[in-house]
């Protein structure tokens, strides 16, 4: 534990207001995790940037899939860790979670997976409840920020008890929404960290993966068995004529749209506690579940013969809120919410993409773009960007470009990809580049900007700079694309240097070359903030050599 930054006061009840995020990041301190490991994503971010000001041990990791892994070490290692992600981060870090279901764990493993039903800031609204299920792992839903702090302290105790990591699916209403915690829940003490050599549980070659399987659905008939008798569920009585089924904020806007129906909450949703939902429905007239996104409850219990009203196909779309329960439950349809219009999101004014961008465009490049603020380079003016995925994807889906289009096209394709989303997952993609290179070569821009701008200037691998801003490792891009062979390396200012860039970047268009550009030049909202940790870095060191800036 080091020095925290912050101490949450209490009232005089002993109650707190907090996000859902702090009260993770405040239960996970209480629980004394080990180490808590993610990577930025809204709206998960602030539970580590909490814990950490807490003064709990946080780490960024490289990408999500990292994270599992360094998470499930610790496990392994029988420490306590919280690894958190948005949504999309599991995809990253399924391969992990779906063998890490049969290994076990020792200590708790806990995976806090942050959904955007209604996209606030994601690019696909997928259900994490679904992967609950197809890794076959519990899942709790938090409802409010007190759910959310006793929920990872219950999710604690479930994954030391039947040795399996747990997720805790929280969704961005409960994440970033305030509302009172009292926080005296008595957790059980964690193990003693340990090596115990267990090669038949820990090593996932199929004549062990095959009992495992066995031994996880045991596990899962268990703990559903348990979740019927003891889970957080609980039922609120009311009117013969309708009972609600729901879990999450969906609970509190059923409760507060159909105040006279009863309702079960249900808090554990894999594995479900079917006697209990099966027992409730049976006692009333009209059954309905409200949920947001997929059609989780309302296929898993009709797939068991519950007799549950058939949902409309609208409500997949976006988040609910009480008016739209109200027309749910009248059996009509009520568009989603649409957020207020205001002014389209930019790149700030000075923002260090925007000249890249610019020559993109005069080039009349065809963009193959990624994930960061620099997806804005899309939208008017510039629209400069032609792709954009998923973290990483400029890259391949560049190289696939190149392979197909006709040659004049295809030498005009350019990859462009920011400093944290190319340590995420875009050196793989160079590496592919280099193995499979196309007949026209290709170019990769680098817009390395010293930060995680888009998530809200969180540090990473290329920065040089812990979660907390002290010194780190720093791993340079431009090196990793020389050491990979690749031809033509440069590095550029793109505000100071951008005749040249346009240049060197037209020559490599013509020439078919191997290259990889680095555009590097600070955001602007964060060029302060790295001048003041490097000061705070080298004031620490003394003269040390270790304490050299790493960023103009
Ligand atoms: C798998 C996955 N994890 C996390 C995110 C959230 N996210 C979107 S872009 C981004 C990184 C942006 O940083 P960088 O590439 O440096 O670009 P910048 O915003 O600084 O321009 C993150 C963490 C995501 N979309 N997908
Ligand atoms: S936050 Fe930084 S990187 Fe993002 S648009 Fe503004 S200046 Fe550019």
């Amino acid at each position: 534990m080091s020095k925290p930054k912050r101490i949450i006061e209490l009232n005089p009840h002993g109650i707190a207001l907090l996000s859902g995020d702090e009260a993770i990041a405040l239960a996970a301190l209480h629980c004394g995790v080990t180490l808590g490991t993610g990577y930025p994503g809204t709206p998960s971010t602030e539970i580590l940037e909490t814990f950490a000001d807490l003064g709990g041990n946080a780490q960024w990791a490289p990408n999500e899939k990292v994270a599992a892994e360094v998470a499930l070490g610790v496990a392994f290692a029988s420490g306590r860790t919280l690894l958190t992600m948005k949504h999309v981060g599991l995809n990253v870090a399924a391969d992990v979670l779906f063998t890490a279901a049969y290994s076990g764990v020792t200590g708790g493993y806990v995976l806090v997976c942050a959904d955007d039903p209604g996209m606030a800031s994601s690019q696909n609204e997928q259900d994490t409840r679904r992967y609950a299920v197809a890794a076959g792992v519990p899942m709790l839903e938090p409802s409010d920020s007190q759910e959310a702090y006793d929920f990872t302290g219950l999710a604690f105790e479930i994954s030391e008890r039947w040795q399996i990591p747990v997720i805790l699916r929280v969704t961005t209403r409960v994440c970033h929404s305030h509302s009172s915690v009292h926080p005296h829940r008595k957790f059980t003490e964690p193990l003693k960290p340990g090596f115990v050599r267990n090669i038949p549980e820990r090593v996932m070659v199929p004549a062990h993966a095959r009992p495992a399987h066995r031994r996880l659905r045991k596990k899962l008939a268990e703990i559903e068995e348990w979740n019927v008798e003891n889970g957080p569920n609980w039922t609120i009585p009311g009117s013969e004529n309708l009972g609600l089924i729901a879990s999450g904020v969906a609970a509190m806007h059923a409760l507060e749209a159909a105040p006279e129906a009863a309702l079960l909450k249900l808090g554990m949703t894999h594995p479900l506690p079917m006697k209990l939902i099966r027992d409730f429905a049976a006692n009333y007239k009209r059954c309905v579940a409200i949920e947001e996104g997929d059609p989780y409850l309302n296929d898993a219990l009709r797939a068991a013969g519950i007799a549950l009203e058939p949902r409309l196909e609208s409500y997949r779309f976006g988040e609910l809120n009480v008016n739209r329960v109200r027309h749910l439950l009248a059996g009509g349809e009520e568009p989603q919410t649409t957020p207020p219009r205001g002014k389209p999101p930019q790149l700030c004014e000075g923002c260090p993409h925007r000249s890249t961008f610019s020559v993109l465009k005069e080039l009349d490049c065809i963009v193959a773009g990624d994930i960061g603020c620099y997806t804005l380079a899309a939208m008017p003016p510039l629209q400069a960007m032609d792709t954009q995925i998923c973290m990483g994807a400029s890259i391949g889906v560049g190289l696939g470009m190149r392979h197909t289009l006709p040659e004049e096209q295809a030498r005009r394709v350019v990859s462009v990809i920011g400093d944290s989303t190319f340590l995420h997952s875009g050196v793989t993609g160079l590496i592919e580049m280099a193995y499979n290179t196309p007949a026209t070569g290709h170019v990769v821009i680098i817009v390395d900007n010293g930060i995680t701008a888009m998530t809200g200037l969180q540090e990473h691998p290329g920065t040089g700079r812990a979660l907390d801003h002290s010194r780190a490792g720093r791993v340079v891009p431009e090196e990793i694309a020389r050491a990979l062979g690749i031809p033509n390396v440069q590095v550029f200012n793109p505000v100071k240097e951008l005749d040249r860039f346009k240049q060197e970047l037209q020559c490599a268009l013509e020439s078919g070359m191997l290259s990889v550009f680095v555009a590097r030049q600070p955001c602007i909202l964060a060029f302060g903030k790295i001048k003041a940790y490097e000061k705070a870095i080298a004031e620490t060191a003394g003269d040390c050599a270790c304490a050299q800036p790493v960023a103009e």
